[in-house]
C-alpha cells in the first residue's frame, strides 16, 4: 500500500538549513517530526526537519512543467496571504528582491516563486477557480499585520512555559504582528490562566487571547481536576467574551514529553496556539464581512479589538 511522499531536499550548508526552517514555518506548514542523528557517528549524522501537507502526489511530465523555475510546487487556497507573508520574511533576511510577483499561468491558475536561500526555489499556487482548489468553507489566514494579542504564560513549570513563550512570539512576529501589540501577562500557575485570560479579553483591547501553561501528570496531584478546570475556564471566556482563545496549556506525563512540545522533537505548542489564534481572529473578521457588519464606516479598518471597543 502506497503511504506517502517525501521529497527529501539536501541543503548545502547549516545555515541554509536553518534558514529554509525558519521560512517554511513563518509560512505556516505543519512541522513533521524532525530527527537528528549525533555528530559523533560518522557517515549517518545529520539532522532532518520534515514540513507536512494534507496531500503529495507525483507527476510525470512530458511536455512543458509548470514553472520552469523549480520542481517544488505548493498548492495553496490562500496564495496573497501567503505571498504577504513570505514577502515579508524576505525582507527581513533582505532578500527583498527573490520574490516573484502572483502572475497567472497558462493552467488556469496562479503562481509565484520565493527563493528563501540562493539557489532553492519553491512555486506557491492556486487554482482560479474558486471551487476547483479552494475548500467550499470560511477560512482565516496567517497574516497578523494590525492584530493586538493578549499572552497569558505560567510561571509554573517556567522552563517548559518560557519555551512556549518563544514560540508563540516567534509566531506572532513571524506573522507580521508588531511588538508593541503583544501583551504578556504572567500568572503563577496555569490554575490562574482563565481568571487572567477573561479580565484580558473583557477590555475588549485585544483580538484573541494565547494561553500557555504546563501540567505534569506525575507532580500535579488532582492533575484531572485541574486540568479540566484550566480547559473549561479558558473554553468558558472564550465563548463568553467573544474574543478567540487559543489553547497552548501542556499536559503531560513527564518533564520530558513537555520538553519535546516545546521545541525539541514534536514541534513548539506555544508556536501553534499563536498560529491558530492568528487563523481565529482572521476567520472572525470574514464572518463579520460575509454578514455585512464590517461595511459600517466605523468598522472599516478597524481590527476585532477595535470594533468591539
Ligand atoms: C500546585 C501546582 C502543581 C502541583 N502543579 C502544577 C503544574 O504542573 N503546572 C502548573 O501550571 N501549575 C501547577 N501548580 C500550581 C497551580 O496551577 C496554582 O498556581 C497554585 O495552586 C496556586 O493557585
Amino acid at each position: 500500500m502506497i503511504k506517502g511522499i517525501t521529497w527529501i531536499h539536501p541543503v548545502l550548508s547549516p545555515a541554509d538549513f536553518e534558514q529554509l526552517v525558519s521560512f517554511f514555518s513563518a509560512l505556516g506548514f505543519q512541522p513533521g517530526r524532525s530527527w537528528d542523528q549525533p555528530s559523533d557517528r560518522p557517515g549517518i549524522a545529520g539532522r532532518g526537519r520534515p514540513f507536512l501537507a494534507p496531500l503529495g502526489n507525483l507527476e510525470l511530465i512530458d511536455g512543458q512543467p509548470p514553472t520552469a523555475k523549480t520542481q517544488l510546487l505548493v498548492e495553496t487556497t490562500e496564495l496573497d496571504a501567503l505571498h504577504r507573508v513570505a514577502a515579508q520574511w524576505l525582507a527581513r533576511h533582505g532578500a527583498e528582491t527573490r520574490i516573484g510577483p502572483a502572475e497567472e499561468t497558462h493552467w488556469k491558475s496562479r503562481l509565484f516563486t520565493a527563493e528563501p536561500v540562493p539557489g532553492f526555489v519553491v512555486a506557491f499556487w492556486e487554482w482560479l477557480d474558486p471551487l476547483r482548489g479552494r475548500p467550499l468553507a470560511l477560512e482565516g489566514d496567517l497574516t497578523a499585520a494590525g492584530m493586538k494579542f493578549a499572552v497569558v504564560v505560567a510561571r509554573w513549570n517556567a522552563v517548559i512555559t518560557e519555551r512556549l513563550l518563544q514560540g508563540a512570539l516567534d509566531a506572532l512576529l513571524r506573522s507580521g504582528a508588531r511588538r508593541d501589540d503583544i501583551q504578556i501577562a504572567r500568572v503563577p500557575g496555569s490554575w490562574e490562566i482563565p481568571g487572567a485570560a477573561r479580565q484580558l479579553a473583557e477590555t475588549r483591547q485585544f483580538d484573541a487571547v494565547v494561553a500557555l501553561g504546563c501540567l505534569l501528570r506525575g507532580e500535579t496531584a488532582h492533575y484531572e481536576a485541574i486540568y479540566n478546570e484550566v480547559a473549561r475556564g479558558i473554553g468558558q471566556s472564550q465563548q463568553e467574551t467573544g474574543v478567540p482563545h487559543s489553547f497552548g496549556v501542556l499536559t503531560c506525563d513527564t518533564l520530558e514529553q513537555a520538553l519535546d512540545r516545546a521545541g525539541l522533537k514534536g514541534g513548539n505548542k506555544g508556536f501553534e496556539a499563536a498560529a491558530a489564534a492568528i487563523e481565529m481572529v482572521s476567520l472572525y473578521r470574514r464572518i463579520e464581512e460575509k454578514s455585512g457588519s464590517a461595511g459600517e464606516p466605523e468598522a472599516q479598518n478597524a481590527g476585532l479589538a477595535g470594533r468591539r471597543a
